[in-house]
Order: C-alpha cells, then sequence, then structure tokens
C-alpha cells in the first residue's frame, strides 16, 4: 500500500479559537485529512512564550481539543496532541535552536510585533518560537503544513533549517511545503481591518470565537467597520473592511465574490453585514453545539489526547534518535 504523505500543524492555547484560526486553518485540515496522515497539535509549549494564567491555560487546551474534534476532525483519523506531552518537541528544538541563526530569527515579523506588544517581556522564548516550530513540524517528516498566511514566514525558516542540517548530515529531514488556502488566509479584525483577526486580542468586537452565541456574533458585525462609500465590492487595497467580509461571507456560504456583489447590488451594508453575521451564525452553530457537548465529557476528551500523544511519541521519538545518531550523541 503506498504511504500516505504526511501532514502536521499546530494551534496556540493562548485564547479561544477564533474564526481566522477556523478558516486560515482548521477547516482546511478537515478537508486534508482523508488524504493525508495527519498531526495536529496544540501548542502549549508555544503559548508561553507571552505569560499566561495557568488556570485558563488548562481549561482552552481541554476545550481546544473539543473545538478540533468539534470541527470535524476524527480522533480516529487524525493524530490529535498536546504538545508539552511529548517531550521530543523540547528536546529537538534545542538541537535546532543550534543550526539557526540570530539574523534568521531577528527577522521574523511575528517577533516583532510580539515583542511590540509585549515589551516588558520579550524573553528568549519568543525569540526562538521558529526553532521549537521547526522541531514540531520536522519530527514528523511533515510533507505539508496548512496555515494561515502569518505563519508562511516561519514555515520557510523550517525549510531553511532542515536543508542546513541536511547538508552537513545528509537526508536526515523532508523539506516540507506550506498549504495556504487562496481564500482566508488572511481574515482581518472585524474593527481595524488593517490588522489580523488574532485570539489574544481581546478588545471588543474585532474577533469572532468559534464558541460564541449567536446574539453576539450578530452584534459584531453590524459593528464591524465597513468604509465610506455605500458599494459591496471586493477590493482589499482600497476597501479592506467590506472585502474581509466579503471573504468571510464567501467562505461561509461557498459564493463567489462576483455573486455576492450582485447579491448585495443596490444594497446598503447594514443589509450586507447582517447576512454575513447570520451566515457565520450558521456556519458556527453545529461546531459549537458539538464542542460543548464534547466538554462535558471528559473522559472521552483525555482518552483522545493520551493516545494521540502515545502516536506522536512513536513517530517522533524515530526522528529524533536519527538525529542524536548523526550529531553523534551517544546511544541511550
Ligand atoms: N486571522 C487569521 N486569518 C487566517 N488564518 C489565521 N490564523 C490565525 N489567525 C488567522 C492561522 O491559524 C493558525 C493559528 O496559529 P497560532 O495560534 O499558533 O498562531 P497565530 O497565527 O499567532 O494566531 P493568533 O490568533 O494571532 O494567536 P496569538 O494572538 O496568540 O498570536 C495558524 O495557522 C495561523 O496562520
Amino acid at each position: 500500500m503506498e504511504q500516505k504523505k504526511i501532514i502536521f500543524s499546530g494551534i496556540q492555547p493562548s485564547g479561544e479559537l477564533t474564526l481566522g484560526s477556523y478558516i486560515g486553518a482548521i477547516k482546511n485540515w478537515v478537508n486534508l485529512s482523508e488524504e493525508y496522515e495527519c498531526y495536529y497539535c496544540i501548542v502549549d509549549m508555544h503559548a508561553i512564550t507571552v505569560r499566561q494564567k495557568p488556570a485558563e491555560l488548562r481549561k482552552r487546551t481541554l476545550s481546544q481539543i473539543a473545538q478540533y474534534i468539534a470541527c470535524g476532525l476524527d480522533p480516529d483519523k487524525n493524530t490529535i496532541f498536546i504538545q508539552s506531552h511529548v517531550p521530543a518537541h523540547a528536546e529537538m528544538a534545542w538541537v535546532l535552536n543550534c543550526y539557526t541563526m540570530f539574523g534568521e530569527l531577528s527577522r521574523m515579523t511575528q517577533f516583532k510585533d510580539k515583542a511590540s506588544k509585549n515589551a516588558e517581556n520579550v524573553n528568549a522564548g519568543l525569540f526562538t518560537y521558529p526553532a521549537l516550530m521547526a522541531a514540531d513540524i520536522l519530527l514528523y517528516q511533515a510533507d505539508l503544513v496548512p496555515v494561515g498566511d502569518d505563519q508562511k514566514q516561519h514555515v520557510e525558516l523550517t525549510r531553511d533549517i532542515a536543508q542546513r542540517f541536511n547538508s552537513v548530515y545528509g537526508d536526515v529531514f523532508k523539506i516540507p511545503g506550506h498549504y495556504i488556502p487562496k481564500v482566508g488566509a488572511r481574515i482581518m479584525s472585524l474593527t481595524e481591518p488593517e490588522a489580523k483577526m488574532s485570539k489574544s486580542d481581546k478588545g471588543s468586537g474585532s474577533c469572532i470565537y468559534l464558541m460564541d452565541k449567536p446574539e453576539d456574533i450578530i452584534r459584531a458585525f453590524k459593528r464591524a467597520v465597513t468604509d465610506s462609500e455605500t458599494v459591496v465590492r471586493y477590493n482589499p487595497e482600497t476597501k479592506k473592511g467590506i472585502s474581509n467580509l466579503m471573504t468571510i461571507y464567501s467562505v461561509a456560504t461557498g459564493k463567489s465574490f462576483q455573486d455576492i456583489e450582485n447579491e448585495f447590488a443596490g444594497k446598503g451594508y447594514g443589509e450586507f453585514k447582517l447576512a454575513v453575521g447570520e451566515s457565520v451564525v450558521e456556519l458556527l452553530r453545529p461546531i459549537r453545539e458539538r464542542a460543548e457537548d464534547l466538554m462535558k465529557n471528559k473522559d472521552y476528551l483525555t482518552q483522545v489526547y493520551r493516545d494521540g500523544a502515545e502516536k506522536a511519541s512513536r513517530t517522533a521519538a524515530r526522528t529524533l534518535r536519527k538525529v542524536h545518531k548523526k550529531l553523534g550523541f551517544v546511544e541511550r
């Protein structure tokens, strides 16, 4: 039987999952999960590069597992696990830190953004975050990493690190590619359409969370920032707010931008924003209901992440052993 290609991706439990993380990443994970062997992780070690409240981190991590499953990831077909449960991630990250250059890390946009937002805590983990992300991906010899547009730079650095390592030690790592969706690779904030919708931006109304109640979703869309024209037309340069809403509506309904322009020709923004809100309510309703149900069954969730960690550990240990041997570490 032909070996399936491998996918790895992860999301930080640094806040509740957003419509951005769903459209940019999870929705595509679900689409790819039949065709590939998939490892989907909750990257809690990445999350602590920014200070977290322990009780909240624990709760969000568990609820993120429920939400992954509720979005359509079947734990029998996908390996769903928590990063800190597979120690090989930390071990591999150290090795890769030694093959990642200071200059490369200094150029990472996410580091610059997060360092400016957390000026009081620009820690070494925040700086070396991409080496841990490279470890996540390379441990599973992933062929493909489905992510939103903002993570493209990190996947490219992962490729450079893998190539650097391979050029010294031979063919150790598979060189991964990224999978970035054509529509929805960067969902923008509803209140500041020039900024990415981010789960840790708790600013009121900027973000839609997967677990939001319908009335909150409708309220946020009604308040979404648009522009001073009154025409629903796609132009991400000059009409950022409207184009973002069109992208969301297109993903939620399957309609093309042309269909959407025709549907709302001659109609006001109020009507359009309400339609977008309602489409998102219907998109998220089954996810929220399923996740709420799953959260009542902690034993099941525990079983899922334990089984996931066991399976992930086996694969990760194989790559780590190979790397240690190449480096000249004495076998354990
Ligand atoms: N707004 C977005 N549009 C499209 N894709 C997005 N992703 C995140 N936001 C959007 C994608 O979802 C995954 C989330 O990865 P992450 O949580 O590990 O990192 P992130 O990109 O830093 O996400 P956030 O929401 O901005 O988290 P915080 O606020 O903690 O930094 C990735 O595949 C990402 O591309």
